[in-house]
């Protein structure tokens, strides 16, 4: 048995535990095996056949994991799984996927309805019957309703973070290969779109079809779906990402990366370019039609250039333009993470973050950035403890009386402030003028009418205090959709009022994302980009929203958090009306 089946059947009882209300530590347990099993390097299988060896020499597995281990080796399924599975159908594991429904609704779906599968948790909010329960009514059976929806829409896409943290490493290992000189991710996510289908290696070097041997012997490849001379293709890690790794000869790396980059659409576009030209274009070269003569393939840009263009970064490969602007030498000159100075969304303990102010500042720090400003959430995310006015106040002179040189970057005082359902803000202004900056973000109320959004969200940016709007459009990737309002008219206002359109950084949202950057743009908006950090290592994800500004063809001189701190807060808007 592979460690990854082990690694799958640990993770999933570990699901239905968490229906069934059982222990939060037992189940932590069962989820840090399971990702220790599906990275291991050595065969589970191995070392239990080895009597010198011990399976709880392997770091984060106890007895009680090792006993369990042992008993799925021998019969294929364990005690705790079997019990849980009598109560709870597999199926129920599908409805832990429903963005809104969380395991107790589920245990009580399952105790009540006795509903195994999808398609009879539909027909009951169809039939709107849940509202015949306790603390269920119609909202629940909407809410439902839309969640299925989504994760039939999304299922089979990943969030970008995952997909990278799986390419880098695969690209790591095959690139120990003998014979293997490069490994490159291409698709989409080499152009940093926010979700990805699988992910497309490319491997060169004179023994580069080794590579393929070694990637289907990783612990973390499951089903092998292909395996040839020039291509494998698998499923990687619990989740089943699909991964292609395809071996290519190095004259032609630069146009089987193109190629494989897309979009697909590029791709069409900059086919018949080519032909007009009298070129073909395929994934072997760029060749002559008549003669057939080879001109380009080796790399991109002597493919691009050969056709008259600079060579295009991936992220702006969607045929939005960015043909015409390459003919024209006149692509932006994007963005990059390195431009970055501060992070401007980030939450502590004081609301619903992990670490303390001084920790994220020291992580900060570590980042290279000179500045921070921490934005802990408003009194009406009460279960997130959000601050009220008092709280407010007392932490902006907190901010204001501490000690700044002792710090390693400079703490601004800031607030996630809540835009109220009637677009007034959730502290007053007296409490928001303490502060360095405000943040104004809807959490909830999210399914009004356009209008009415719309109004509400005018009245925010009308708030003279209002410095940033955070993610824009409340979108959750996989999850939920933006809510719906005039943004065109929103972003125009911004910009008239010097409001910036907050970039957020978060995978899970990554809001705004590029159609609406350009829109913003046009309309004479600037950005900031944030992590909406609750968590030291989530200041790492940057680079995501480097690459949604990046996308929407964002330079430097567009986002304020590339300044210094003092200019960046005379960037912000003033606090008059
Ligand atoms: P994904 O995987 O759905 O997130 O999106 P992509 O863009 O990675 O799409 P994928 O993996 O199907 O293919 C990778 C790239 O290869 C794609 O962007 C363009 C190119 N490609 C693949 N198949 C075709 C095809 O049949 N025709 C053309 N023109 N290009 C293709
Ligand atoms: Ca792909
Ligand atoms: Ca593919
Ligand atoms: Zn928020």
């Amino acid at each position: 048995m592979e460690n990854l089946e082990y690694a799958r059947l640990l993770a999933e009882t570990a699901d239905l535990m968490e229906i069934a209300a059982e222990d939060g530590f037992r189940i932590r347990s069962y989820r840090n095996a399971a990702d220790t099993l599906q990275g291991y390097p050595e065969r589970i299988d191995d070392i239990m056949a080895d009597a010198a060896r011990k399976l709880t020499d392997i770091p984060g597995i106890g007895k009680g994991i090792a006993a369990i281990l042992v008993e799925i080796k021998e019969r294929g399924s364990f005690d705790r799984r079997d019990e849980l599975l009598e109560k709870y159908p597999p199926t129920a594991l599908e409805m832990l996927k429903i963005s809104g429904l969380g395991p107790k609704t589920i245990a009580t779906l399952i105790a009540h309805f006795r509903v195994t599968t999808l398609d009879d948790l539909e027909r009951l909010c169809r039939e709107q019957k849940l509202r015949d329960l306790p603390r269920m009514g119609a909202k629940l059976e909407e809410k439902i309703l839309k969640g299925i929806a989504a994760l039939r829409q999304s299922s089979g896409r990943f969030h970008i973070h995952f997909a990278a943290a799986i390419a880098e490493e695969l690209t790591a290992y095959l690139g120990e290969t003998e014979g293997v000189e490069r490994v490159v991710a291409a698709g989409s996510l080499r152009r940093g779109r926010e979700t990805v289908g699988d992910v497309d290696l490319l491997v060169t070097g004179p023994n580069a079809a080794a590579a393929l041997n070694r990637f289907v012997k990783h612990p973390r490849v499951g089903e092998v779906l292909g395996h040839g001379e020039t291509k494998a293709s698998a499923r990687v890690g619990i989740e089943g990402l699909q991964v292609d790794v395809r071996a290519v000869p190095a004259e032609s790396f630069g146009a089987a990366l193109q190629y494989f980059t897309g979009s697909k659409t590029h791709n069409v576009a900059l086919r018949s370019l080519a032909l007009k030209q009298g070129y073909t274009l395929n994934e072997y070269g760029l060749a002559r039609v008549e003669g057939g003569e080879r001109v380009a393939g080796a790399t991109e840009e002597e493919i691009y250039e050969a056709l008259g263009l600079s060579w295009i970064p991936p992220e702006l490969r969607e045929n939005q333009g960015e043909l015409d602007a390459a003919a024209a030498r006149s692509l932006p000159r994007l963005l990059e993470l390195a431009d970055m100075r501060g992070d401007v969304h980030m939450h502590t303990r004081e609301s619903d973050g992990r670490f303390s102010l001084e920790e994220m500042a020291a992580a900060a720090a570590e980042r290279g950035y000179g500045y921070i400003a921490i934005t802990d959430h408003s009194k009406a995310l009460a279960m997130a403890n959000g601050l009220d006015e008092a709280r407010a106040i007392r932490f902006a002179e907190k901010v204001r009386e501490m000690d700044q040189s002792a710090l390693p970057v400079r703490v601004l005082s800031g607030l996630e402030c809540d835009i109220r359902r009637d677009g007034r803000m959730d502290l007053d202004d007296e409490a928001l003028a303490q502060l360095d900056l405000v943040v104004a973000s809807v959490h909830s109320h999210m399914n009004l009418e356009s209008a009415e959004m719309t109004d509400r969200l005018l009245a925010a940016v009308e708030n003279p205090y209002v410095k940033i709007m955070g993610h824009p459009t409340g979108r959750v990737l996989l999850h939920r959709d933006a809510y719906v309002y005039d943004f065109e008219r929103i972003a125009a206002e911004a910009a008239r009022r010097g409001v910036a359109m907050e970039i957020n950084a978060s995978p899970e949202r990554l809001d705004l994302h590029a159609p609406l950057i350009r829109i913003a743009k046009a309309k004479g908006c600037k950005f900031v980009i944030s992590t909406d950090a609750h968590h030291v290592k989530h200041l790492l994800n940057m680079r995501f929203g480097v690459t949604m500004a990046r996308r929407g063809w964002l330079e430097r001189a567009d986002v304020l958090n590339t300044l210094p701190v003092e200019e960046f807060l005379g960037s912000l808007r003033r606090g008059e009306r």
